[in-house]
């Protein structure tokens, strides 16, 4: 049997040729007949280009219908789809493309010739473009190719996909997600959120990440549904097209900020089944504001690149504020002792532990990490720590692993910290995430600096500004005499976070 995650997506393409899969604010519309033209004959560049059956496909390039194209047409020649995000810095394009070793880049066209020295000195030959338009050198293949209609025949354990997410050691390791792991999980979800053909998606996520990607994307697919691409988050653009939409996906600050506008009613609404949030913990007063003014009870639920999605609130049934649900069909989740592994009891907080199709095949090139994150009966420790309430709902109450979520995006305190440090005139750093009413955690730094030093807040900033991405940079920079550290030396981050705890309130004060 072909375990080819492809055939799943494009199960419904042959039956409804004529209907609109992909359309967008400036009027583009692609039908399903559409798509599978375009993929399959991108397939047929892929082949071209030497692309075989395990080959990694890097590709950073903007939101567009061509790109989830691409996707496609990877999996469809039994590719690795490997997305990068645009922000990334050359700095760090470099050591994704060393690691993932990669048979094609595809990139942005005004990115071309950084990207071409890049792939040189990585040993990476074949380097394509494609723009936010539909332009560049790999539309100009597609448009000479014929339609490939082979689907390589894999395993259920080949891989489908490899994302990148940055380590606690401050090394970005790659996620290995098999095609079992992302067909399982779309079809619970499917399932879990009773999609159907009839559902109109609006889509303002990126699509390098697991939840624009693959938990959206792939629901649309495997259902034969439609969506909307919208390039980013656009409140108003949103509310605009609710009446003619059925669902909308986001992490929390799109819930934030459409609640900011006096729009969002009712009426508004009214079209809309269902609003899902995750990446990120949702406030539960914003789940209430949002019940209040427009009658729907966001729907959170809880996931990680590793695992897939893991936990949901009930589609019927009561969603709870403040909690992420329960396991999904074919997933177990399990609170453990974070020292003895032993199991704890409804009530108790521990580790969130997971174990499900939906969980990842392991690190790219890292077994002994990947080891390391799992226990000997195949949960994985998720980092995270959460309680199981009586009636089983989860809610994720902290983490065990030293981690900053921004927006969504996953910024790694090491990863920060190592660059400040190497600036002349750092003793040494650390990277803490401060309430932010619209990020839900704001990057923040303390630096201790030499006596003679005359580094200031812009000076890091420059400093950091070509080796990171925009997101993971500080939003403030504070020097302190030196770090707050327990009896054992470790820095206690817990007391720069209090200390700095008003300074992105909208009434906050700088904290110098
Ligand atoms: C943008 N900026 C951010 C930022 N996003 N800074 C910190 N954190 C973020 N998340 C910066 C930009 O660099 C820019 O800086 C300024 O903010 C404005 O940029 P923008 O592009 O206009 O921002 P905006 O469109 O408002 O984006 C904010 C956002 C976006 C929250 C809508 O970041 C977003 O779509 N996040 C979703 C991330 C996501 O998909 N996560 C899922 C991961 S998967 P300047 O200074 O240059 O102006 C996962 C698993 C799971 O976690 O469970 O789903
Ligand atoms: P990432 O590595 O980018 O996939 O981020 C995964 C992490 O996001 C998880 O380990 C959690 O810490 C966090 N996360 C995802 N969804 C939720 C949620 N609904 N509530 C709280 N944290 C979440």
């Amino acid at each position: 049997m072909n375990h080819n995650l492809y055939l799943q997506l494009s199960s419904h393409f042959d039956r409804q040729p004529d209907k609109v899969l992909i359309d967008t604010p400036d009027g583009d519309r692609y039908r399903y007949r559409d798509v599978l033209s375009l993929s399959q004959r991108m397939a047929h560049v892929l082949h071209d280009r030497g692309v075989e059956p395990g080959d990694r496909v890097v590709v950073q390039v903007d939101k567009s219908p061509q790109a989830i194209m691409l996707y496609l047409a990877c999996l469809q020649v039994g590719g690795v789809y490997l997305p990068l995000n645009t922000a990334y810095t050359d700095a760090e394009i470099d050591y994704f493309l060393g690691d993932a070793e990669p048979r094609l880049y595809v990139c942005r066209p005004q990115a071309e010739e950084s990207a071409r020295r890049l792939a040189a000195a990585c040993g990476v030959e074949a380097v394509e473009t494609l723009g936010v338009d539909g332009d560049g050198s790999l539309m100009a293949l597609v448009d000479l190719a014929s339609e490939d209609e082979r689907v390589a025949d894999v395993g259920p354990d080949a891989l489908a996909s490899i994302l990148y997410t940055s380590g606690t050691t401050g090394r970005s390791k790659g996620a290995m997600l098999t095609h079992q792991n992302l067909a399982a999980n779309s079809q619970a979800l499917a399932t879990t959120w009773q999609f159907s053909a009839e559902d109109h998606l609006l889509h303002a996520l990126p699509i390098f990440h697991t939840h624009g990607l693959f938990v959206a994307c792939n629901i649309v697919f495997t259902v034969g549904a439609s969506m909307t691409f919208l390039p980013k988050l656009d409140a108003e653009q949103l509310l605009d097209l609710m009446p003619r939409a059925t669902v909308l996906m986001g992490v929390p600050t799109f819930y934030t900020r459409l609640l900011a506008s006096p729009r969002l009613d009712r009426e508004t609404t009214a079209n809309m089944r269902l609003f899902v949030s995750g990446s990120a913990p949702l406030l539960a007063e914003t789940h209430r504001e949002f019940s209040e003014r427009t009658g729907h009870a966001i729907l959170e639920r809880y996931g990680m690149t590793e695992t897939n999605m893991n936990t949901s609130n009930p589609y019927d049934g009561q969603r709870r504020p403040g909690t992420v649900g329960f396991a999904l069909p074919g997933s177990e989740v399990r609170i453990t002792d974070r020292e003895s592994g032993d199991t704890l009891l409804p009530g108790e907080t521990g580790a969130v532990e997971v174990r499900g199709p939906n969980v990842f095949k392991g690190y790219w090139r890292m077994p002994e990490k990947t080891a390391s994150e799992f226990r000997d009966d195949g949960f994985f420790i998720t980092g995270d720590l959460g309680v199981i309430d009586a009636d089983g709902y989860l809610s994720i109450v902290g983490r065990d692993k030293d981690l900053v979520i921004s927006g969504g995006y996953n910024v790694y305190p090491k990863e920060v910290e190592q660059w400040i440090d190497e600036l002349p005139g750092v003793v040494e750093s650390a990277i803490v995430g401060v309430a932010h009413p619209d990020l839900g955690e704001g990057v923040t730094a303390a630096v201790v600096l030499k006596p003679d030093a005359s580094l200031d807040e812009e000076a890091v900033l420059a400093a950091l500004s070509d080796k990171i991405a925009r997101y993971k940079q500080p939003k403030r920079v504070f020097f302190v005499d030196s770090l707050p550290r327990n009896v054992m030396g470790k820095v206690q981050k817990n007391v720069l976070r209090e200390r700095y705890a008003d300074l992105y309130q909208p009434s906050g004060a700088s904290s110098d």
